[in-house]
Protein backbone atom coordinates (compact mmCIF):
# COMPACT_ATOMS: atom_id res chain seq x y z
CA UNK A 1 0.00 0.00 0.00
CA UNK A 2 2.68 2.19 0.85
CA UNK A 3 4.47 1.56 -2.86
CA UNK A 4 0.84 2.88 -4.25
CA UNK A 5 0.85 5.57 -2.59
CA UNK A 6 4.31 6.66 -3.70
CA UNK A 7 3.54 5.76 -6.94
CA UNK A 8 0.66 8.17 -7.03
CA UNK A 9 3.17 10.37 -5.34
CA UNK A 10 5.70 10.35 -8.30
CA UNK A 11 3.40 10.26 -10.78
CA UNK A 12 1.23 13.41 -9.51
CA UNK A 13 4.48 15.23 -8.61
CA UNK A 14 5.47 15.02 -12.45
CA UNK A 15 2.23 15.90 -13.51
CA UNK A 16 2.43 18.44 -11.59
CA UNK A 17 5.89 19.64 -13.08
CA UNK A 18 4.46 19.36 -16.40
CA UNK A 19 0.93 21.44 -16.35
CA UNK A 20 0.93 24.46 -18.29
CA UNK A 21 -2.62 25.31 -17.98
CA UNK A 22 -5.30 25.76 -15.20
CA UNK A 23 -7.17 23.06 -17.44
CA UNK A 24 -4.18 20.67 -16.73
CA UNK A 25 -4.10 21.53 -13.33
CA UNK A 26 -7.69 20.64 -12.72
CA UNK A 27 -7.41 17.20 -14.76
CA UNK A 28 -4.97 16.69 -12.31
CA UNK A 29 -7.09 17.57 -9.35
CA UNK A 30 -9.69 15.23 -10.71
CA UNK A 31 -7.24 12.35 -11.16
CA UNK A 32 -5.50 12.43 -7.78
CA UNK A 33 -8.52 14.27 -5.50
CA UNK A 34 -11.66 14.02 -6.89
CA UNK A 35 -14.30 11.76 -6.08
CA UNK A 36 -12.87 8.61 -8.07
CA UNK A 37 -9.66 10.20 -7.74
CA UNK A 38 -6.54 8.10 -6.79
CA UNK A 39 -5.70 8.85 -3.35
CA UNK A 40 -9.72 9.28 -2.81
CA UNK A 41 -10.09 5.71 -3.87
CA UNK A 42 -6.75 4.66 -1.69
CA UNK A 43 -7.84 6.45 1.17
CA UNK A 44 -11.00 4.48 1.07
CA UNK A 45 -9.90 0.84 1.21
CA UNK A 46 -7.77 1.67 4.47
CA UNK A 47 -10.85 0.16 6.01
CA UNK A 48 -9.70 -3.18 4.97
CA UNK A 49 -5.89 -2.96 7.09
CA UNK A 50 -5.39 -3.24 10.62
CA UNK A 51 -5.49 -0.43 13.08
CA UNK A 52 -1.91 0.07 13.27
CA UNK A 53 -1.47 0.17 9.73
CA UNK A 54 -4.50 1.99 9.01
CA UNK A 55 -3.13 4.78 11.24
CA UNK A 56 0.11 5.16 9.71
CA UNK A 57 -0.89 4.55 6.31
CA UNK A 58 -4.10 7.03 7.11
CA UNK A 59 -1.10 10.10 8.36
CA UNK A 60 0.75 9.25 5.33
CA UNK A 61 -2.13 9.51 2.66
CA UNK A 62 -3.79 12.40 4.10
CA UNK A 63 -0.27 14.70 4.80
CA UNK A 64 0.35 13.86 1.30
CA UNK A 65 -3.26 14.68 0.26
CA UNK A 66 -3.09 18.15 1.33
CA UNK A 67 0.51 18.85 0.49
CA UNK A 68 -0.82 18.06 -3.35
CA UNK A 69 -4.14 20.15 -2.48
CA UNK A 70 -1.80 23.12 -1.35
CA UNK A 71 0.82 22.70 -4.50
CA UNK A 72 -2.18 22.54 -7.13
CA UNK A 73 -3.93 25.36 -5.87
CA UNK A 74 -0.34 27.52 -5.67
CA UNK A 75 0.12 26.52 -8.96
CA UNK A 76 -3.07 27.21 -10.37
CA UNK A 77 -2.88 31.28 -9.03
CA UNK A 78 0.46 31.19 -10.16
CA UNK A 79 -0.70 30.29 -13.86
CA UNK A 80 -4.12 32.94 -13.28
CA UNK A 81 -1.46 35.60 -12.43
CA UNK A 82 0.82 34.68 -15.83
CA UNK A 83 -2.56 34.70 -17.81
CA UNK A 84 -3.87 38.11 -16.52
CA UNK A 85 -0.17 39.72 -17.37
CA UNK A 86 -0.27 38.33 -20.83
CA UNK A 87 -3.71 39.53 -21.14
CA UNK A 88 -2.53 43.07 -19.74
CA UNK A 89 -0.05 43.09 -22.57
CA UNK A 90 -2.25 41.96 -25.09
CA UNK A 91 -4.78 45.04 -24.59
CA UNK A 92 -2.32 47.23 -24.12
CA UNK A 93 -3.41 50.56 -25.61
CA UNK A 94 -0.93 53.42 -26.80
CA UNK A 95 -3.08 56.33 -25.72
CA UNK A 96 -0.70 59.26 -27.34
CA UNK A 97 -0.91 57.04 -31.35
CA UNK A 98 -3.11 59.78 -33.27
CA UNK A 99 -6.33 59.03 -33.79
CA UNK A 100 -8.19 57.39 -37.38
CA UNK A 101 -8.88 60.03 -40.09
CA UNK A 102 -11.85 61.30 -40.09
CA UNK A 103 -13.84 60.74 -42.96
CA UNK A 104 -15.52 63.55 -44.11
CA UNK A 105 -18.46 63.60 -46.13
CA UNK A 106 -19.45 65.67 -49.55
CA UNK A 107 -22.30 67.11 -50.71
CA UNK A 108 -24.12 64.66 -52.99
CA UNK A 109 -23.90 65.80 -56.65
CA UNK A 110 -27.61 66.07 -57.29
CA UNK A 111 -27.44 68.68 -54.21
CA UNK A 112 -24.41 70.62 -55.88
CA UNK A 113 -26.10 71.11 -59.40
CA UNK A 114 -29.73 71.78 -57.54
CA UNK A 115 -27.76 74.53 -55.28
CA UNK A 116 -26.88 76.16 -58.32
CA UNK A 117 -29.30 76.38 -60.52
CA UNK A 118 -31.29 77.73 -57.55
CA UNK A 119 -29.13 80.30 -57.11
CA UNK A 120 -29.73 81.52 -60.22
CA UNK A 121 -33.23 81.79 -60.57
CA UNK A 122 -32.74 83.33 -57.09
CA UNK A 123 -30.23 86.03 -58.31
CA UNK A 124 -33.66 86.77 -61.03
CA UNK A 125 -35.58 87.32 -58.03
CA UNK A 126 -37.27 84.08 -57.77
CA UNK A 127 -38.76 82.01 -54.33
CA UNK A 128 -38.70 78.42 -53.37
CA UNK A 129 -41.90 77.03 -52.98
CA UNK A 130 -41.83 73.58 -51.54
CA UNK A 131 -44.76 71.33 -51.33
CA UNK A 132 -45.82 67.27 -50.46
CA UNK A 133 -44.80 64.29 -52.54
CA UNK A 134 -47.92 62.76 -52.14
CA UNK A 135 -50.70 64.53 -53.39
CA UNK A 136 -53.97 64.25 -54.33
CA UNK A 137 -54.83 63.17 -57.67
CA UNK A 138 -56.11 66.91 -58.26
CA UNK A 139 -53.69 68.87 -57.84
CA UNK A 140 -51.30 66.65 -59.65
CA UNK A 141 -53.76 66.03 -62.73
CA UNK A 142 -56.78 67.76 -62.53
CA UNK A 143 -56.23 71.08 -61.82
CA UNK A 144 -53.31 70.97 -64.66
CA UNK A 145 -55.62 70.62 -67.10
CA UNK A 146 -54.37 66.84 -67.12
CA UNK A 147 -58.04 65.33 -68.78
CA UNK A 148 -58.75 61.98 -67.31
CA UNK A 149 -58.15 60.22 -70.40
CA UNK A 150 -54.59 61.44 -71.14
CA UNK A 151 -52.03 58.94 -71.25
CA UNK A 152 -49.72 60.64 -68.47
CA UNK A 153 -52.53 59.46 -66.11
CA UNK A 154 -52.31 56.04 -67.34
CA UNK A 155 -51.47 53.44 -64.25
CA UNK A 156 -48.56 52.69 -66.60
CA UNK A 157 -47.01 55.68 -65.05
CA UNK A 158 -48.38 56.72 -62.03
CA UNK A 159 -47.75 55.33 -58.60
CA UNK A 160 -51.29 55.70 -57.20
CA UNK A 161 -51.58 55.51 -53.89
CA UNK A 162 -55.39 55.29 -53.89
CA UNK A 163 -58.15 56.33 -56.12
CA UNK A 164 -57.13 59.97 -55.20
CA UNK A 165 -54.00 60.16 -54.09
CA UNK A 166 -50.71 59.66 -56.23
CA UNK A 167 -47.53 60.13 -55.29
CA UNK A 168 -47.03 63.36 -57.64
CA UNK A 169 -45.13 62.64 -61.32
CA UNK A 170 -43.82 66.44 -61.04
CA UNK A 171 -43.50 69.11 -58.79
CA UNK A 172 -46.60 71.60 -60.34
CA UNK A 173 -48.78 70.97 -57.96
CA UNK A 174 -46.81 73.07 -55.87
CA UNK A 175 -47.53 75.79 -58.70
CA UNK A 176 -51.14 75.20 -58.05
CA UNK A 177 -51.38 75.14 -54.52
CA UNK A 178 -49.30 78.18 -54.20
CA UNK A 179 -51.52 80.04 -56.75
CA UNK A 180 -54.42 79.06 -54.44
CA UNK A 181 -52.39 81.06 -51.79
CA UNK A 182 -51.42 83.83 -53.70
CA UNK A 183 -54.00 84.76 -55.75
CA UNK A 184 -55.11 87.19 -56.62
CA UNK A 185 -51.49 88.68 -55.43
CA UNK A 186 -48.57 89.56 -58.57
CA UNK A 187 -46.78 89.02 -59.31
CA UNK A 188 -45.44 85.41 -59.12
CA UNK A 189 -41.92 84.23 -59.47
CA UNK A 190 -41.35 80.84 -57.53
CA UNK A 191 -39.20 78.06 -58.39
CA UNK A 192 -40.45 74.49 -57.09
CA UNK A 193 -37.48 71.42 -56.61
CA UNK A 194 -38.17 67.87 -55.28
CA UNK A 195 -38.51 64.24 -55.62
CA UNK A 196 -41.13 63.05 -58.11
CA UNK A 197 -41.76 59.18 -58.98
CA UNK A 198 -42.61 57.47 -62.23
CA UNK A 199 -43.24 54.04 -63.13
CA UNK A 200 -40.01 53.55 -65.00
CA UNK A 201 -36.79 52.33 -64.81
CA UNK A 202 -33.97 51.51 -67.60
CA UNK A 203 -30.85 52.92 -68.56
CA UNK A 204 -31.89 56.68 -68.48
CA UNK A 205 -35.17 56.96 -66.44
CA UNK A 206 -35.23 55.96 -62.71
CA UNK A 207 -38.73 55.69 -60.67
CA UNK A 208 -37.39 58.65 -58.49
CA UNK A 209 -35.87 61.69 -59.72
CA UNK A 210 -35.82 65.38 -59.18
CA UNK A 211 -36.75 68.32 -61.03
CA UNK A 212 -37.12 71.69 -60.32
CA UNK A 213 -39.93 73.71 -62.27
CA UNK A 214 -40.80 77.21 -62.67
CA UNK A 215 -43.63 79.42 -62.51
CA UNK A 216 -43.84 83.17 -62.91
CA UNK A 217 -47.09 85.22 -63.08
CA UNK A 218 -47.70 89.00 -63.79
CA UNK A 219 -50.03 91.17 -65.90
CA UNK A 220 -48.39 90.84 -69.80
CA UNK A 221 -46.17 88.62 -69.73
CA UNK A 222 -45.00 87.27 -72.30
CA UNK A 223 -43.01 84.45 -74.39
CA UNK A 224 -40.27 86.78 -74.69
CA UNK A 225 -39.53 86.79 -70.96
CA UNK A 226 -39.67 82.72 -71.22
CA UNK A 227 -37.12 83.08 -73.54
CA UNK A 228 -35.13 85.55 -71.98
CA UNK A 229 -34.71 84.14 -68.50
CA UNK A 230 -34.18 80.81 -69.64
CA UNK A 231 -31.60 81.28 -71.99
CA UNK A 232 -30.16 83.16 -68.85
CA UNK A 233 -30.32 80.30 -66.91
CA UNK A 234 -28.60 78.10 -69.67
CA UNK A 235 -25.70 80.72 -69.87
CA UNK A 236 -25.54 80.44 -66.43
CA UNK A 237 -25.38 77.01 -65.35
CA UNK A 238 -23.64 75.98 -68.50
CA UNK A 239 -21.35 78.07 -70.63
CA UNK A 240 -21.89 82.21 -71.04
CA UNK A 241 -21.64 81.61 -74.91
CA UNK A 242 -23.67 78.65 -75.68
CA UNK A 243 -26.72 78.93 -78.38
CA UNK A 244 -30.39 77.98 -77.25
CA UNK A 245 -33.24 77.07 -79.58
CA UNK A 246 -36.90 76.39 -78.61
CA UNK A 247 -38.63 73.50 -80.53
CA UNK A 248 -42.26 73.72 -80.29
CA UNK A 249 -44.14 71.06 -78.36
CA UNK A 250 -47.01 70.13 -76.37
CA UNK A 251 -48.07 70.18 -72.30
CA UNK A 252 -51.75 70.06 -71.21
CA UNK A 253 -50.66 72.95 -68.46
CA UNK A 254 -49.06 75.30 -71.21
CA UNK A 255 -50.53 76.51 -74.92
CA UNK A 256 -48.14 77.29 -76.31
CA UNK A 257 -45.49 74.53 -75.30
CA UNK A 258 -41.66 74.29 -76.59
CA UNK A 259 -38.48 72.62 -75.67
CA UNK A 260 -35.01 74.39 -74.98
CA UNK A 261 -32.02 73.17 -76.87
CA UNK A 262 -28.79 74.34 -75.85
CA UNK A 263 -25.42 73.88 -78.50
CA UNK A 264 -23.85 70.46 -77.35
CA UNK A 265 -21.60 71.59 -73.55
CA UNK A 266 -19.37 68.52 -75.14
CA UNK A 267 -18.66 69.19 -79.00
CA UNK A 268 -20.08 73.00 -79.34
CA UNK A 269 -22.67 71.95 -81.56
CA UNK A 270 -20.10 70.29 -84.14
CA UNK A 271 -21.87 66.63 -83.22
CA UNK A 272 -20.59 64.27 -81.04
CA UNK A 273 -22.05 60.79 -79.31
CA UNK A 274 -23.73 62.65 -76.23
CA UNK A 275 -25.58 64.99 -78.69
CA UNK A 276 -26.16 62.56 -81.45
CA UNK A 277 -24.38 64.07 -83.70
CA UNK A 278 -27.48 66.72 -84.02
CA UNK A 279 -24.90 69.50 -82.12
CA UNK A 280 -27.86 70.21 -79.69
CA UNK A 281 -29.26 68.83 -76.29
CA UNK A 282 -32.40 68.99 -75.03
CA UNK A 283 -32.03 70.34 -71.24
CA UNK A 284 -36.29 71.38 -70.41
CA UNK A 285 -40.04 72.04 -71.32
CA UNK A 286 -41.76 75.15 -70.79
CA UNK A 287 -44.77 77.09 -72.02
CA UNK A 288 -47.05 79.76 -71.63
CA UNK A 289 -49.32 78.75 -68.59
CA UNK A 290 -52.84 77.27 -69.67
CA UNK A 291 -55.76 79.85 -69.10
CA UNK A 292 -57.44 76.56 -67.64
CA UNK A 293 -54.72 76.02 -65.21
CA UNK A 294 -54.92 79.96 -64.30
CA UNK A 295 -58.57 79.93 -63.47
CA UNK A 296 -58.02 76.75 -61.52
CA UNK A 297 -55.13 78.67 -59.27
CA UNK A 298 -58.14 81.44 -58.99
CA UNK A 299 -56.24 83.74 -61.24
CA UNK A 300 -58.28 85.89 -64.25
CA UNK A 301 -56.98 84.17 -66.92
CA UNK A 302 -58.15 88.24 -68.56
CA UNK A 303 -55.85 89.78 -66.50
CA UNK A 304 -53.29 87.74 -65.53
CA UNK A 305 -50.63 85.68 -67.87
CA UNK A 306 -47.30 83.61 -66.93
CA UNK A 307 -44.77 81.41 -68.25
CA UNK A 308 -43.53 77.80 -66.33
CA UNK A 309 -40.74 75.44 -66.87
CA UNK A 310 -39.48 72.33 -65.89
CA UNK A 311 -36.21 70.64 -65.99
CA UNK A 312 -34.79 67.25 -64.41
CA UNK A 313 -31.37 67.73 -62.32
CA UNK A 314 -30.15 64.12 -62.86
CA UNK A 315 -29.82 65.33 -66.48
CA UNK A 316 -28.82 68.96 -66.27
CA UNK A 317 -25.85 67.36 -63.64
CA UNK A 318 -25.15 64.19 -66.32
CA UNK A 319 -24.56 67.14 -68.68
CA UNK A 320 -22.54 69.37 -66.36
CA UNK A 321 -20.42 66.57 -65.14
CA UNK A 322 -19.59 63.95 -68.39
CA UNK A 323 -21.77 61.72 -66.48
CA UNK A 324 -22.93 58.79 -68.54
CA UNK A 325 -24.90 56.35 -66.28
CA UNK A 326 -27.82 57.72 -64.11
CA UNK A 327 -27.44 55.25 -61.42
CA UNK A 328 -24.18 55.85 -60.23
CA UNK A 329 -25.92 59.10 -58.67
CA UNK A 330 -28.05 56.59 -56.57
CA UNK A 331 -25.32 53.90 -56.06
CA UNK A 332 -23.82 56.23 -53.65
CA UNK A 333 -20.03 54.95 -53.93
CA UNK A 334 -18.33 57.05 -52.21
CA UNK A 335 -15.40 56.33 -54.74
CA UNK A 336 -18.02 58.39 -57.18
CA UNK A 337 -19.30 60.95 -54.83
CA UNK A 338 -16.14 62.10 -53.37
CA UNK A 339 -14.93 63.43 -57.15
CA UNK A 340 -17.59 66.46 -56.69
C1 LIG B 1 -42.82 71.46 -67.58
C2 LIG B 1 -43.00 71.94 -68.86
C3 LIG B 1 -43.93 72.95 -69.07
C4 LIG B 1 -45.22 73.51 -65.65
C5 LIG B 1 -46.45 74.12 -65.70
C6 LIG B 1 -46.77 74.43 -64.43
C7 LIG B 1 -47.96 75.10 -63.90
F1 LIG B 1 -48.33 74.57 -62.75
F2 LIG B 1 -47.71 76.36 -63.70
F3 LIG B 1 -48.92 74.99 -64.79
N1 LIG B 1 -45.78 74.02 -63.64
N2 LIG B 1 -44.82 73.45 -64.40
C8 LIG B 1 -44.45 72.98 -66.76
C9 LIG B 1 -44.65 73.46 -68.03
C10 LIG B 1 -43.54 71.99 -66.53
O1 LIG B 1 -41.95 70.46 -67.27
C11 LIG B 1 -41.27 69.79 -68.29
Amino acid sequence: MLTKLNEIKVRAEELLQEAVSIEKLNDLRVKTLGRKGEITLLLRSLKDLSPEEKAEMGMAANHFKMQLEEMINKKTEELKQQEMEKRLIAEKIDVSLPGLPFMRGSKHPLTRVYEEIRDIFVGMGFNVAEGPEIELDYYNFEALNVPKDHPARDMQDTFYINEDIVLRTHTSPVQVRTMEKMAPQLPVRIIVPGKVYRKDDDATHSPMFQQVEGLVLDSRITLADLKGTLMHFAREIFDADLKVRFRPSYFPFTEPSAEMDISCVICKGAGCRVCSHTGWLEILGAGMVNPRVLEYGGYDPEQVTGFAFGMGIERIAMLKYGINDLRLFFDNDRRFLKQF
